[in-house]
């Protein structure tokens, strides 16, 4: 089987090194063909061999330096700048869609809320890695507060960040996990990075930790969680910005 983790790591000895800006000699076309021709082996054996497999966790002596910002590193819309002039006090994580409970949960509610941490390795697509430590509350306790429906499938992530800016308007980033990947136990809403709150750069006040997908899955700048049965009708039909524009949709480790 191909291992993805030995590929984008270029070999064990970088694993423990915190952020390694690796060998390009790939380059990201090669790489990305490779992602999309192991994409469904890695979907299948991590659903049907281990749907709970965890993925690998590290020690604090393992994080050599700061998580290393990518993609937006702001969001400014004058929602959001307010409630960031307010130290997101004032923000309210919102879950509709296929539930029985729609939920407006404020942050700290949230803060309120069963906590964990992990220290696990981000890997960018890019082909960049770094270990950092997360802290939040379960994504599986926030939904079962708002109890999913059972024709729910997916959780779609809505965002502040206009990624796009462009003639015909402003696309805000959008990515989307199955309940499988939602109910895994390292699946967080993170609120923490490095025992300090989120900083802006990374997505505060709340971002994803989805531990076994890519950096690109990592969703930053949350701000409601819908639940579906279908993608479709969410940009180009991939439900995730980056799938549709050709990356995978289930971007395995
Ligand atoms: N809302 C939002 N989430 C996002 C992105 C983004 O541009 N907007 N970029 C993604 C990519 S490609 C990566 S590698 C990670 C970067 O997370 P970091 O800035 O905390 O390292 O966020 C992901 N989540
Ligand atoms: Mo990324």
């Amino acid at each position: 089987m191909i291992d993805r983790r030995k590929l984008l790591l270029g070999g064990a000895a970088l694993a423990l090194s915190g952020c390694k800006v690796l060998d390009d000699a790939a380059g990201d076309s090669a790489l990305h063909k490779l992602f999309a021709s192991a994409e469904n082996l890695t979907m299948a054996s991590q659903r049907l061999l281990s749907p709970n497999a965890l993925a690998p966790t590290f020690e604090p002596s393992d994080i050599r330096q700061g998580q290393r910002p990518n993609g937006s590193v702001n969001a400014d819309s004058p929602e959001y700048l307010s409630m960031a002039a307010a130290g997101f006090e004032p923000y309210q994580l919102r879950i509709t869609g296929l539930v029985e409970r729609p939920q407006s949960i404020s942050y700290g509610a949230l803060r309120n809320m069963p906590q964990q941490s992990q220290i696990t390795r981000h890997d960018c697509v890019e082909g960049w890695s770094c270990i950092a430590k997360w802290t939040g509350t379960p994504l599986s306790a926030v939904l079962n507060e708002a109890k999913p429906k059972l024709t729910a499938r997916y959780a779609v992530f809505h965002c502040f960040d206009a990624i796009e800016r462009g003639l015909s308007g402003e696309v805000f980033y959008y990515e989307s996990i199955d309940l499988i990947d939602a109910y895994h136990p390292q699946t967080i809403l993170a609120y923490g990075l490095n025992d300090a709150a989120l900083p802006i750069a990374h997505g505060a006040p709340i971002r994803l930790r989805v531990e076994r997908q890519l950096g690109y899955k990592q969703t930053k700048f949350i701000h409601t969680i819908e639940l579906t049965d279908s993608l479709l009708p969410y940009g180009a039909g991939k439900g995730s910005y980056w799938a549709d524009r050709g990356y995978e949709w289930y971007a395995g480790i």
